[in-house]
This record gives C-alpha cells, structure tokens and sequence, in this order.
C-alpha cells in the first residue's frame, strides 16, 4: 500500500534515519530518479510512435539493440554527467568506461555507476517489464586523477548502493544504501515516487523456482538434480514455476513473493549470461538486504573480485533456505565427479 512519504522525503531522512539529501550520495540518487522518470515517459509512449524495434546494430553483448536502449542508456549518462558528482561509468551499452572529468575538468568526482540501462529490453515490442539496474561505487583511485578501470573492479560488497526502476504495469524504484530495501512507485501524473514497499523481505519457505527451463539439457547435473527436485511431489512440492525472462521482473517478484531465481552456467553458457558488474552485484545487494542470500552455486555474489567490466557470472538469489538447497545439489554432483 503507497504511503505519503515521498522518496524526496526519505532521502532527507527521517529522525535517526541515514541523512544524505544534500550529500553527493543523495544527490546521485536523485538524479538516477529523475532519468528514471524520463526513461519511464518514453517506454510508455513506445507503442505510440516509431521508438520501439532495433536500431540494427549490436552492443557489446552482440545483443540486438532496441532503440529504446540507446535512449535509455543517453538518458542516464546526460544525467549523471552534469552533477560533478560521478568520475566514471561502465554501461552495458558501452564497450569502454565512461570517464567523467567534472565541470573544472580535473577530476575531482568521487563516485563511479555502473548500470544496465535498459535490461531485459528484448521484451519492449511485448509489453513486458523492463528495468535500469545499478550500482554505486566509491573510486579507489586517487581524486585528481583520471578514473581507472580498477575503480570498476571492485567486489560488489563496496557497492554504497544499489537498485533499479522496473518499468511494468507501473514504474517503481527499488534500491538500497546498505540498511534494508525500501521500494517507491511513481505517480505519473505529478511525476512523484512514493514509499510503497517500506523494509522489504523476501517471505521464508518460498514455493517458486524461476529458470529458463529451455536451457535444461545444457545445465550441469547438479542444476538438473536441484530443478528435479523443485518438481517433485513430496512435502512442499512441487514448487510453482515462474519465469519473465527479465531479470528485474524476476528478482522484484522473488523478493516479494519469494522463491529462488536463476542462471547457470550452461555448455554454450559456460559463466552463464549475466553481467557481474552491472546485473548480479546490484540485484544481489538488494536480495541480501531483504533477508535472503545470492550465489554463483558456489560463493557469495559481492564476495567475487571482478576481472573484466563485462564478465558474466552464474547467479543463485532468493530465499536463503532455497539457494542453500541448489548449492547443495550443485556440490553433491560435483563431489560425484
Ligand atoms: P534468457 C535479459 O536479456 C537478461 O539479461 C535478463 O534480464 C534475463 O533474466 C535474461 O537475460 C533472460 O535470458 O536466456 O532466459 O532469454
């Protein structure tokens, strides 16, 4: 149920809460609010005008883009950009870090971004949820000096925040500064978000697994032993199945209605298709704040020291108890070996 409180509002914080309105980090988050908006007001109008469909090239990934990724991906570079508050930023949609020189031009900008600008965004042309995925760094080299791909490179344990705007059957932006997750839905017509998911948590014993089962054959035996056992009748079970094939839709409805949602390695996916830096880092911020817990199969998500921008990473999040079960699985077989 929406509140009054209006995300304006909590950023200024409330008695005892984490003041940063006027600090950088406030400021930062209100300017991924405000690309947000703008990001929002566009998708909406996409089956209205010619913006829907791909531009004909590929990004990075080889992934088909859609014009609406371009738009999406200018939007919160623009935005970011002019603040003096961001040094850097890796982008899906870029192949190379984004440096940001700061309006004196000497680099004092102490923060870096990464972000998928516009995941899942194969799904447009069908009218099903989207997102903007992102997180939230300190640089680790020197102010002053040119940001570094080391500053990308860290472990998503340093993210000082993390979060996305699911563009659904309403916009909402979820994130998290490291004390709990609290989600806020856009009132488009004043172009306000406010608090409707105050302290989320992921529900304990969840009955929901989330795969793309059209992968089946080509997963390791421990995945196909765990996914087995979600279908089997016997106590709990079998688990419903849920898949959008959108990663925000799917996290978002993991941590409201529980369950467990992922991507493994597969034999043409040998590190699955998730990006670590920009997909698996900020969403595993968010599902460990609500209570639950984010793997790889084998380590914890934000303990992984990244090696590329780009490198992928299986990914295991949900409630914990249900992640528990499939590394168990994934370990029984490997030990079978
Ligand atoms: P598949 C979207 O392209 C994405 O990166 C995630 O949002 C989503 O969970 C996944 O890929 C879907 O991939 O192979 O199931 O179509």
């Amino acid at each position: 149920m929406a509140t009054s409180v209006t995300l304006g509002e909590f950023l200024l914080g409330r008695p005892g809460d984490f003041q940063y309105e006027n600090t950088e980090l406030g400021r930062l988050l209100n300017a991924i609010r405000l690309a947000g908006k703008v990001v929002s007001h566009e998708i909406r109008r996409a089956g209205l005008v010619d913006i829907t469909g791909t531009i004909g090239s590929t990004n990075i990934q080889g992934e088909e883009q859609q014009k609406l990724d371009i738009f999406a991906n200018e939007a919160f570079i623009n935005t970011l950009t002019n603040r003096d508050i961001v040094c850097g930023i890796v982008s899906e949609e870029n192949e190379e870090p984004i440096e940001i020189r700061g309006s004196d031009n000497r680099n004092r900008n102490k923060y870096v971004v990464v972000m998928d600008p516009l995941d899942g965004s194969s799904n447009i042309d069908v009218n099903i949820t989207v997102g903007t995925i992102f997180g939230i760094y300190h640089r680790v080299s020197p102010i002053g000096t040119p940001v570094t791909t080391e500053d990308f490179l860290q472990s998503g344990n340093n993210q000082v925040a993390a979060g996305f705007i699911a563009y659904g059957t309403s916009t909402m932006m979820v994130y998290t500064t490291g004390n709990g997750v609290n989600g806020f839905t856009l009132n488009p017509a004043i172009g306000t978000y406010y608090l409707s998911h105050p302290n989320i948590e992921i529900p304990k014993k969840g009955n929901i697994y989330s795969v793309n089962e059209g992968g089946y054959v080509h997963f390791p035996q421990g995945v196909k032993n765990y996914i087995k056992y979600c279908q089997r009748e016997e106590e709990d079970r079998p688990y419903r199945a849920r898949y959008v094939g959108s990663m925000v839709a799917d996290v978002w409805r993991t941590m409201l209605q529980g369950g467990i949602y992922f991507y493994p390695e597969s034999t043409g996916k040998p590190h699955g298709k998730l990006r670590l830096l920009y997909e698996c880092n900020p969403l595993a911020f968010l599902v460990e704040q609500a209570g639950g817990q984010a793997t790889n199969g084998y380590e914890r998500i934000l303990d992984i020291k990244p090696t590329d921008i780009h490198q992928r990473m299986p990914f295991f999040g949900g409630e914990g108890e249900m992640v528990e079960k499939a590394m168990q699985f994934i370990a029984e077989a490997d030990g079978g070996e």
